[in-house]
């Protein structure tokens, strides 16, 4: 498999513009979800999110040192983030239509944002990530043409987190959980940020497995005509 590094050297060879769609929304609302139901059609580039990548970087977990000592490894896992992040936002699609969970977007608006608020990344650690993010915003083109937002109610998926059991969330509060969803709603609905790339669709993520399949399909003819 190809790293991050190589990958970023090798996409400028390609010209290719897809569709491209972010899947947002707090943590367990079920992006990975989301993007499975899309394997079903052709011609659509699926990229998960590089969580995997986060946990195992040359044998460290990242995820797991950033929940256990925050304000120590806030900076590094956020920097990373926004590594493998790029590295997807680049990442050339041959399909009319390219999905991604997640963007450098909800990294800095939601994670790094509450991280700066509550002080676990330093002034100093905030700005650097800051000056990275604007600078990747004005000298490298990061292509968003619809994002799907799935909206849930903090107490529900603080119950799928609990119910998933990923080791390295068990800590995770109620309280974080809110505060994320705040974020997710000042920077997606409520505009509070001077950007929102893309036009944003809602959908009722709070819904059940066996519901949920309806509430995706509302998406498919925003998606998949761009696919035809
Ligand atoms: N995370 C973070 N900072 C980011 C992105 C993610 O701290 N910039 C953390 C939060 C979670 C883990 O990484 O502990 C994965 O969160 P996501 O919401 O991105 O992914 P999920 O796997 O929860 O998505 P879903 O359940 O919606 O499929």
């Amino acid at each position: 498999m190809l790293s991050v590094a190589s990958n970023i050297s090798k996409m400028s060879a390609n010209n290719v513009k897809p569709f491209t769609v972010f899947v947002e929304g707090n943590i367990g609302s079920g992006k990975t979800t989301f993007l499975e139901h899309f394997r079903q059609f052709e011609d659509i580039t699926l990229l998960t999110e590089p969580v995997e990548m986060w946990r195992d970087l040359k044998g460290c977990n990242l995820l797991e040192l950033m929940y256990k000592d925050p304000e120590k490894w806030a900076m590094t896992f956020q920097s990373y983030v926004s590594l493998t992040m790029l590295d997807m936002h680049r990442r050339p699609a041959s399909t009319p239509v390219k999905l991604m969970e997640r963007s450098l977007f909800s990294a800095r608006y939601c994670f790094v944002e509450h991280m700066m608020r509550n002080n676990t990344l330093h002034p100093a650690q905030f700005a650097v990530l800051d000056e990275w993010f604007r600078f990747i915003q004005h000298n490298i083109p990061i292509d968003a043409d619809l994002i799907v937002y799935l909206k849930t109610s903090p107490s529900i998926v603080y119950q799928r987190i609990k119910k998933r059991a990923r080791s390295e969330e068990q800590c995770v509060p109620l309280s974080y959980i809110e505060e994320l969803h705040r974020l997710h709603e000042d920077w997606l609905i409520n505009r509070i940020h001077a950007e929102c790339p893309a036009p944003v669709l809602v959908l009722d993520a709070d819904l059940d497995l066996s519901q949920i399949t309806d509430e995706y399909k509302r998406s498919e003819h925003q998606i998949l005509r761009k696919a035809v």
